[in-house]
């Protein structure tokens, strides 16, 4: 039985059994994550202090250069998984092309690929404002043992068999999910242990929140538009409240605590909008279902969407189940409306 104050190595440990292809490797592998995002939220809490001890570009006192932060992020949760041999591939937002990993070993068993979104939000660091680690995990289809393909990647959403993300704000946790539930861990970065803090989260059923660029308002499809006035409208328990951080974790993660929408619609701009499937929007949507929450494309579940390419984004509607679903239905009136003329 999982309890508070567990730390994060004795809950995997012992949720090890309750998953359908018990070998470890998963729990290997949420291991390495755990440890590469130590090592990323070390750095990223230094981001105040760069005008001290230097900036992108400068040599540090250790000879080394400065790197970006998505950089380094990317660098290390790739490197820890690599060099810990524990994935056959890897997928992430900052790379143009899937890493193949021990191709060349024919004794490489590892079947598990991850997509990762190393530091989504990445815009809000100069700010410090919270930013997160978005990262997804499908078992490979192809055979185990030969390199990796495309195919590998391009799996639905619902065949992840586990998603989750680190948030590093004013405390550092981990949320994941297995497909039991979601489970939040917090960091105490004194002993550098994460502890579970939030067992078994759950999306009220709605909220009072809704989360959305309004400044991409007049871009917006009508249903959207439609959707928003409705949340302002002064009716029952709206007037909604307006919280946007322009961070998809932690919009997401207090979305989620408190009742609430997360919306990144198409626009006239974007087509599709702006976040992408594998790496943002899917793991989110395995999440949030989890959560007894809800994630849409403003008509249909994200992760029934049959992917076409690695960077593929998607319109993005996920938060309380019954909010989605009003969403929707705003979306699918003015679609009427729209063909009706
Ligand atoms: P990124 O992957 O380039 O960081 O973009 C994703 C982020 C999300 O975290 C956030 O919700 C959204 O972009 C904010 O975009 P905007 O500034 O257009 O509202
Ligand atoms: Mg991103």
């Amino acid at each position: 039985m999982s309890q508070k104050n567990q730390t994060l190595g004795e809950f995997i440990i012992e949720n090890q059994s309750s998953f359908k292809y018990t070998s470890g490797e998963l729990s290997r592998l949420i291991n390495s994550i755990r440890l590469a995002a130590k090592v990323v939220n070390h750095e990223v809490n230094k981001a105040g202090l760069v005008d001290i001890i230097g900036t992108v570009g400068d040599t540090n006192i250790q000879g080394e250069d400065q790197q970006k932060l998505d950089v380094f992020a990317n660098e290390t949760f790739i490197k820890t998984m690599t060099k810990r041999n524990i994935v056959c591939g890897i997928a992430s937002e900052e790379e143009d092309d899937f890493i193949s990993i021990n191709s060349q070993d024919e004794n490489h068993q590892n079947k598990y690929v991850v997509l990762i979104d190393p530091l989504d939000g990445s815009s809000n660091i100069d700010v410090n404002v919270s930013v997160g680690t978005i990262f997804s995990i499908y078992r490979r289809v192809t055979p185990i043992g030969t390199p990796v393909t495309l195919e590998d990647f391009l799996q639905k959403g619902s065949q992840q068999v586990a998603a989750g993300y680190i948030i590093y704000g004013t405390s550092t946790m981990l949320v994941y999910t297995t497909g039991h539930g979601v489970n939040g861990f917090t960091l105490n970065p004194a002993i550098g242990t994460f502890y579970l803090s939030h067992p078994d989260m759950i999306f009220p059923e709605s909220g009072k929140i809704y989360s959305v660029n309004e400044g991409n308002y007049i871009h917006f499809p009508q249903g959207i538009k439609d959707y928003i006035k409705y949340c302002q409208m002064e009716e029952g328990d709206r007037p909604y409240t307006s919280r946007y951080i322009g961070s998809l974790v932690s919009d997401f993660h207090r979305n989620m605590i408190k009742g609430g929408i997360y919306m990144y619609p198409k626009s006239s701009q974007n087509s599709n909008g702006k976040l992408r499937l594998l790496y943002e929007c899917n793991p989110m949507a395995f999440l949030a279902e989890q959560a007894k929450g809800k994630a849409s494309d403003g008509f249909k579940r994200i992760m029934d969407i049959e992917p076409t390419e690695l960077h593929q984004r998607v319109p993005f509607i996920c938060g309380s189940k019954n909010m989605v679903e009003t969403a929707e239905e705003f979306m699918e009136l003015a679609q009427k409306k729209a063909t009706s003329f």
